[in-house]
C-alpha cells in the first residue's frame, strides 16, 4: 500500500484566513475533515505493533492524588506533610499525580488547545516549514527515524529556555511568518506558566523526598526545557496501533494537559490504567533525570497512549529539565548504605544526545543510558 503522510485540514482555518503574499495564512485549506491515510480499514504495516504491545481498551482506572498546590501557601504544616506524603506514595508507585488549583489561567489553556488544531489542521507542507531538527520542530512517523511500531500521532516540539528572552516566539515567527506571532505569544505564556508552576511542584516534590523545601527549584531554576504538542488523529483501527508506546519520558518533570478524549495508560501493578481526563486539573509525571535525582526512589512513570475510531485527540506537553551542562547527582541524604547509588552522574545535554543518536526511548531507556555512558566516561562508574 501506497502511504500517505498523515494529514489533517480544517475548514476556515484562521491560521490561513487572511490573504497576505508570502506568508503561511495564504495556504489554501482543505475542505474536509477527513483525518489521515484514506477511507480504508486497513492501516499501514508500519503502525501495527506486536501483539503483546497492543492496546487494551478496557483498562481500570488508576489510582491517583489530586494534590491541590494552594496547600504550599496555606500555611498548614499538616496538611504540606499530608500532601507530600501523597506525591511520596505516588512518585514511588507509578511516578503520576494530579494538581489542583495549580494557577494556570484556563483562558490560556484553552488558547493553547484551540491553536493546536489550528496548527494540526494546516496542510502537510505548511507544517513541514518547521521540519524537526535537532530533535524540535514538526515530525509524524514517516518522517522519523523508526522503521516499524510507528505511533499515531503528529507532534510540534518547541524548546523553552527562560534566559532567552522570547525563544517561542521567535522560533516560530522565523519559521512560519509574522502571521504566527500570536500563534507564539500563546505558547511562549503557557511555557512561562508552566515553568512557574513545575518550580512550585519541585518544593512539594523536595519536602515529600526530605529534603530542603527550596533544594529542587534551586536545581532547576536555570532549565532548558521543551513543549510538544500531540495530536492523534482518530484511526480506523485502533485496537492495533498505539498513539505513542510504552516509555518513560527522559526529561526531569511532565506536565500534561489533555483534552476530554481520554487515551492515556500507565503500567504499575504489572497492568496498564487508564488515567481519564479531570478537568480543572493537570497531570503530574515523574521522568527519568528525576528519577536519577531521587537516587532512585521515585519511578519515572511508564506510558502510552491508544487512540480510536471517532475522535481526534490532543496533549499539551511541558517537559521541565535541568540546564544542559548542570551535573545531575543525587543529594547526599538520598544516598545511604540501604539506597546506593543507582545512576552514574550525567548531564541533561548527554541524556539528550543519546536519545536522540542512539536509543528510541522506551521503558529501560535509563538502564541502557547508563550503561552506555559507563562505557564512554570508564572513569564515571557508579559509587555509593
Ligand atoms: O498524549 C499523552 O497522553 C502522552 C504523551 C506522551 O507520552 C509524550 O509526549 O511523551
Amino acid at each position: 500500500m501506497e502511504h500517505q503522510p498523515m494529514e489533517c485540514s480544517y475548514p476556515n482555518n484562521p491560521l490561513m484566513s487572511q490573504k497576505k503574499p508570502n506568508s503561511l495564512l495564504t495556504s489554501e485549506a482543505k475542505n474536509d475533515q477527513q483525518p489521515i491515510l484514506g477511507p480504508e480499514s486497513d492501516i499501514p504495516s508500519q503502525f501495527i505493533w506486536p501483539d503483546h504491545e497492543k492496546p487494551c481498551f478496557d483498562a481500570p482506572e488508576l489510582e491517583v492524588p489530586t494534590i491541590d498546590m494552594t496547600v504550599l501557601s496555606s500555611g498548614d504544616p499538616l496538611a504540606v506533610s499530608k500532601a507530600a506524603e501523597l506525591v511520596n506514595e505516588a512518585c514511588k508507585k507509578h511516578g503520576l499525580f494530579l494538581v489542583s488549583n495549580h494557577g494556570v489561567d484556563s483562558g490560556l489553556l484553552d488558547r493553547a488547545h484551540e491553536y493546536m488544531n489550528l496548527f494540526f489542521g494546516l496542510q502537510l507542507s505548511d507544517k513541514q516549514k518547521a521540519k524537526e531538527e535537532n530533535g524540535y520542530g514538526y515530525t509524524n512517523s514517516f518522517v522519523g527515524r523508526y522503521s516499524s511500531k510507528f505511533p499515531w500521532m503528529e507532534s510540534l516540539t518547541l524548546r523553552y529556555c527562560p534566559d532567552v528572552q522570547d525563544i517561542v516566539v521567535d522560533y516560530l515567527v522565523n519559521v512560519f511568518g509574522e502571521d504566527m506571532r500570536p500563534f507564539g505569544r500563546v505558547y511562549q505564556e503557557y511555557c512561562e506558566a508552566m515553568e512557574k508552576l513545575s518550580l512550585r511542584i519541585m518544593e512539594l516534590l523536595g519536602i515529600s523526598l526530605g529534603l530542603e523545601q527550596s533544594y529542587l527549584r534551586d536545581f532547576f531554576q536555570e532549565n532548558d526545557s521543551i513543549l510538544r504538542m500531540n495530536y492523534y488523529p482518530p484511526c480506523k483501527r485502533p485496537d492495533l496501533t498505539l498513539g505513542i508506546g510504552p516509555h518513560t519520558d527522559p526529561p526531569s518533570l511532565t506536565i500534561l494537559h489533555q483534552d476530554l478524549v481520554g487515551g492515556l495508560q500507565v503500567f504499575t501493578d504489572e497492568k496498564w490504567h487508564s488515567v481519564t481526563p479531570v478537568p480543572g486539573t493537570l497531570i503530574v509525571n515523574i521522568d527519568d533525570t528525576f528519577m536519577a535525582l531521587s537516587n532512585g526512589i521515585y519511578k519515572s512513570c511508564l506510558h502510552r497512549a491508544v487512540v480510536n475510531n471517532q475522535t481526534a485527540r490532543k496533549s499539551l506537553v511541558f517537559f521541565l529539565n535541568p540546564r544542559m551542562d548542570k551535573p545531575v547527582t543525587p543529594p547526599a541524604g538520598l544516598v545511604t548504605s540501604k539506597n546506593p547509588r543507582k545512576y552514574p552522574d550525567f548531564t541533561w545535554a548527554t541524556l539528550l544526545h543519546f536519545v536522540r543518536n542512539h536509543y528510541r526511548v522506551d521503558r529501560k531507556t535509563m538502564d541502557a543510558f547508563s550503561k552506555w555512558i559507563q562505557e564512554q566516561e570508564p572513569n564515571n562508574k557508579i559509587q555509593a
